[in-house]
């Protein structure tokens, strides 16, 4: 036997994995064994107001430092309250260990708290175990493997008293590998190459692969080879800097992009991955070359050409596939300016959400990292934010889930304290996890959060119009978040017309802790815009 029990060999594996922190909301059993061995390891648990935003926090800084996240829940309630945060690992593709306390095998008198939680949360992981084994550390890294295989996503391992807190068995030196993809297939690239040899002017779509650094550098290199327009999913954004001549907007499935993509010949997809793609079938006939670090469990569109494998590699290799010339720079400038000016709406005033992000942008640091909710406001600001590097904008795609903005902004603010971060949320997502402005309070997060006030659940108000059924049942009150932020321990301002915005962000930047901006917006902000977008 090793002298130190399970827990503490397991904490000090994910310490040898990368991992400083952890997130969640204890119970009073296995919680609290590994929270104190976390500190003899060099790992911080952050103690969040929800579970979910503890998922999302894990997620979040997963991306950031490449080592696992991990969520920590209670059994029960504390599991069952994290399920939106696992389904966010899972659809946002995020290497994250869920670790909950189970039921004590003695215990089978006990019905209390008590359901199955690994089947509850089977659709969602990629693997599960509950140390049964003989050498439970191996189990946590088989587990931290399977969720950093691509696509990543979520494990869940299960913990009991009786095994956390027996003696571990000696533990082999942790595994080197990381998972990787493998190169791309010969057969594969001669098929890309024969589509896009005839083709004068691809368009490069961009996706959520492309955020990894070597990939992101593969992109731009390949957009100068080709010398084509790129459009980035949002999980892209930042993947080629928006100071590049090429980068167009973002993809959004919608109206902004068709211009270009008609007047293409081909289309790459780049490392995009179908959760990125809004339901709606694919509406492009050109052929498409797909180009992804592994397959796909459903099929959203029929390639011409497949390429699976590292995607540096496959951007190397077809470099030279494509004659470069069919695009001239104004032509590509227009595109440029036409979506930029869709989301801008200057017809809406200087206060309209695009005026206000435009403005923002502006006035923030270069490498402001932001981090986006699920709403109306996300469309003027992922089109409009210049984000210069891969991750510089973090949105929840694949689920899509309101109450993301503020638990990633806090995540961004423990990952790198000194480079400025702003939270976009609508007052709707914000309502969702508005208690965790006392963790970034507690935390000392400089992290702005700028509420895009309508007192309106706006998205879902365009579509109700949009099928024309009665606009009814999607307002709140108007709730005043500044002095809400305030009663959190943080700062909080009233903007109410431009004249206040630029100096209220000023204060906020200046506060040396978390901030908010309760920017009270025309609920009819987006009507117009948000269809001129999606169409
Ligand atoms: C957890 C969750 N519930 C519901 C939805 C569906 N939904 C998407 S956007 C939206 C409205 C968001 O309202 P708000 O946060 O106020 O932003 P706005 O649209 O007004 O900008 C809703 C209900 C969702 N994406 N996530």
């Amino acid at each position: 036997m090793s002298g130190t029990n399970v827990a503490e060999a397991l904490v000090r594996r994910l310490a040898d994995h990368g991992v400083r922190r952890f997130f969640g909301v204890p119970g009073g059993d296995c919680s609290l064994d590994v929270i104190d061995a976390a500190p003899r390891h060099g790992l911080d648990f952050v103690l969040t107001r929800t579970e979910t935003a503890a998922a999302i926090m894990a997620g979040v800084t997963a991306g950031l430092t490449g080592a696992p996240g991990v969520l920590m829940t209670t059994r029960g309630p504390g599991i069952a309250n994290a399920v939106n945060g696992v389904a966010l690992a899972a659809l946002d593709r995020m290497p994250v260990l869920v670790l909950s306390d189970g039921q004590e095998l003695s215990h089978g008198h006990v019905s209390h708290q008590r359901f199955d939680q690994a089947a509850v949360l089977r659709p969602l992981v990629k693997a599960e175990g509950a140390l049964e084994g003989a050498d439970p550390v191996a189990e946590l890294d088989a587990l931290l493997h399977a969720a950093a295989a691509p696509p990543a996503g979520p494990a869940y391992l299960e913990l009991i008293g009786g095994r956390i807190r027996a003696d571990a068995p000696p533990a082999a030196p942790p595994p080197v590998d990381r998972p990787v993809p493998p190169p791309p297939q010969e057969a594969a690239l001669e098929a890309a190459r024969a589509v896009l040899g005839v083709a004068r002017r691809p368009v490069i779509i961009a996706g959520l692969q492309a955020a990894e650094e070597d990939a992101a550098l593969a992109l731009r290199a390949l957009a100068v080879a080709w010398d084509c327009p790129v459009l980035v999913t949002y999980m892209a954004k930042g993947a080629i800097g928006e100071d590049d001549p090429r980068a167009v907007g973002p993809f959004i499935s919608g109206a902004a992009e068709e211009p270009l993509l008609r007047s293409a010949d081909a289309v790459v997809l780049f490392g995009a991955d179908p959760i990125e793609f809004m339901p709606q079938p694919w509406r492009y006939a050109q052929p498409v070359v797909q180009i992804s670090t592994h397959g796909f469990a459903r099929t959203y569109l029929q390639p011409a050409a497949a390429v699976t494998g590292d995607l540096a590699a496959a951007a190397s290799a077809l470099a030279g596939a494509v004659r470069p010339g069919g695009w001239p720079a104004e032509e590509v400038a227009g595109f440029r300016a036409a979506m930029r000016a869709l989301a801008l709406a200057p017809e809406d005033g200087d206060f309209s959400p695009g005026a206000i992000v435009a403005a923002l942008a502006g006035a923030a640091p270069r490498d402001t990292r932001i981090a986006v909710d699920a709403g109306a406001h996300m469309l003027p600001v992922m089109a409009l934010w210049p984000a210069q590097r891969p991750r510089g904008a973090l949105i929840s795609r694949g689920l899509a889930t309101m109450g993301y903005a503020l638990p990633a902004g806090i995540a961004a603010s423990l990952a790198e304290p000194d480079r400025t971060v702003i939270a976009f949320t609508g007052d709707g997502g914000l309502m969702m996890c508005a208690a965790e402005l006392a963790t970034a309070a507690e935390l000392g997060c400089r992290l702005v959060v700028v509420v895009l006030n309508d007192a309106s659940m706006s998205l879902i108000k365009v579509k109700q119009r949009r099928r024309q059924l009665r606009a009814q049942g999607m307002d709140y009150g108007r709730t005043d978040f500044a002095a809400v932020a305030r009663g959190f321990g943080c700062l909080g301002l009233s903007v109410r017309s431009t004249d206040d915005l630029l100096p209220a962000f000023r204060q906020a930047m200046e506060a040396g802790g978390p901030a908010l901006l309760d920017v009270s917006i025309d609920p009819e902000s987006y009507h117009v815009s948000v269809r001129r977008l999606r169409g």
